[in-house]
């Protein structure tokens, strides 16, 4: 059978379970919609409008009905620009990406975390209630962006969800640092990298395969910041974000932040576990012709994230009345370094305007700006933002450097508004 067919049955299993739903009448899906169900009269019985799946489907993920589901086997879920707005992103705002399938039941008295690999003398586990109490716990907050952020823009297309800009965000974790952990450990001189283990299932439903088992180098993985968190946003850490534990590396690309982590591996070489391998979270050194593959020997893992702002306020296409300033906000970050500065533009880049800067909170976390712009004219504009990091490399104007796996995009954000 087709997956496209098995797709449909299993949306319909799914749909039996929902007797409700079928009770409700075409006239209040209509309502909900706003607008006519043309056709509706070929529509299943007890079927469910797409529109209205991926509402129930958001709901019981915890986020916001507004977010846009790129795919829900496994569940990618992007944040609208305009929904980032926040300084501290909610849970309800955060994007989602799974690799595999979220993990079904999950039990936090019997959780365990193993530390093993070439590099530690001995295997140690531990409970979860040991990390908790053994160790000194630490807030931070810290910029998770995934690698393939802005994927959609990169021409020809490259394989993969097609994000938008919105797989970014911004929270406050809770946990243990891992560098007192391995020392608890005890690990030894030749340890050069950390892999991680979560239990999300293989898509294929294989148990012995791991849906990914990213890793960082052992010095990311000693810095302050890097954390065994145990709650987001001063909460336990939702479901689909990780709980109970989650390693978190903060900018580097998100795929380096394992979720549902039960084992950590310290190893003697860079960790070889699923996705590691190349073309995955990988770029070209040099640059390739689009659309080109590149020899394996060629690719570099990825690690800090580049340079990159977004403008959350207003949301694109707002209008607005001459005479009134216009009052922007946004974020910018640039992975492990930090922002110097952040520059607008209203005339399509021909001149730029600096837009007022926070500090972070801490290290890696994104740093808020702001404007205030005069328009001269009644009619259409686009604002651009362009940040610069404290090493003076600035966001490109336009898509950068195409690469087989369409990451790194950090191309400068732009709104649309009108003066009316
Ligand atoms: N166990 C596990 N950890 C994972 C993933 C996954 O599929 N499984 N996806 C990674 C990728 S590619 C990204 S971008 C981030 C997404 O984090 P979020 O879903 O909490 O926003 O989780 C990372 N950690
Ligand atoms: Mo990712």
């Amino acid at each position: 059978m087709s997956s496209y067919f098995s797709g449909i049955i299993r949306k319909f299993v799914k749909k039996e379970r929902r007797s409700f739903i079928k009770k409700i009448s075409l006239a209040s899906f209509a309502s909900v919609l706003g607008a006519e169900i043309v056709f509706a009269e070929n529509m299943p019985k007890g079927y469910l409008p797409v529109f209205l799946e991926d509402q129930d489907n958001l709901k019981s993920l915890g986020k916001d009905p507004a977010l846009k589901v790129l795919n829900d086997r496994p569940w990618n879920v992007e944040t609208p620009i305009h929904l980032l707005d926040d300084k501290v992103t909610p849970a309800e705002k955060m994007f989602l990406r799974n690799n595999g399938l979220l993990p079904e039941k999950i039990d936090p008295s019997n959780w365990t975390l193993t530390i093993k690999g070439e590099s530690v003398s001995q295997e140690k586990t531990y409970t979860l209630a040991e990390l908790k109490s053994k160790f000194k716990t630490h807030t931070y907050q810290l910029t998770l962006e995934c690698g393939g952020n802005g994927r959609g823009e990169f021409y020809p297309p490259a394989e993969g969800n097609q994000w938008g800009q919105g797989a970014v965000s911004c929270a406050t974790w809770t946990g243990i640092r891992v560098k007192d952990l391995l020392d608890d450990v005890g690990i030894n001189n030749d340890a050069v990298y950390v892999g991680y283990h979560g239990t999300d299932a293989h898509l294929s439903g294989d148990p012995s395969k791991e849906s990914i088992s990213r890793g960082i180098p052992i010095d990311k993985a000693k810095q302050d910041e890097t954390l065994i968190a145990f709650q987001m946003n001063g909460k336990d850490i939702p479901m689909a974000h990780g709980y109970p534990l989650r390693l978190v590396a903060g900018g580097f690309p998100a795929s380096a932040s394992g979720k549902w982590i039960n084992g950590l591996s310290i190893r003697n070489k860079i960790h070889d576990g699923s996705k590691m391998e190349s073309p995955s979270y990988r770029v070209p050194i040099e640059p390739v012709e689009p659309g080109e593959r590149s020899p394996d020997e060629n690719m570099r893992i990825i690690e800090s994230m580049p340079v990159k702002s977004i403008i959350t306020y207003p949301k694109s296409g707002a209008e607005f009345s001459f005479g009134k300033n216009l009052d922007i906000r946004g974020h910018a970050w640039a992975g492990e370094e930090m922002i110097s500065k952040v520059a607008y533009s209203i005339d399509f880049g021909t001149t730029w305007h600096a837009c007022q800067l926070d500090a972070p909170v801490n290290r890696f976390a994104w740093q808020h700006f702001k404007a205030n712009i005069k328009f001269p004219k009644k009619g259409y504009y686009e604002v651009w933002a362009m940040a610069t990091d404290d090493q003076g490399r600035s966001q490109p104007m336009v898509v950068p450097g195409w690469n087989p796996k369409g990451y790194l995009n950090n191309a400068c954000h732009r709104i649309a508004v009108k003066v009316i």
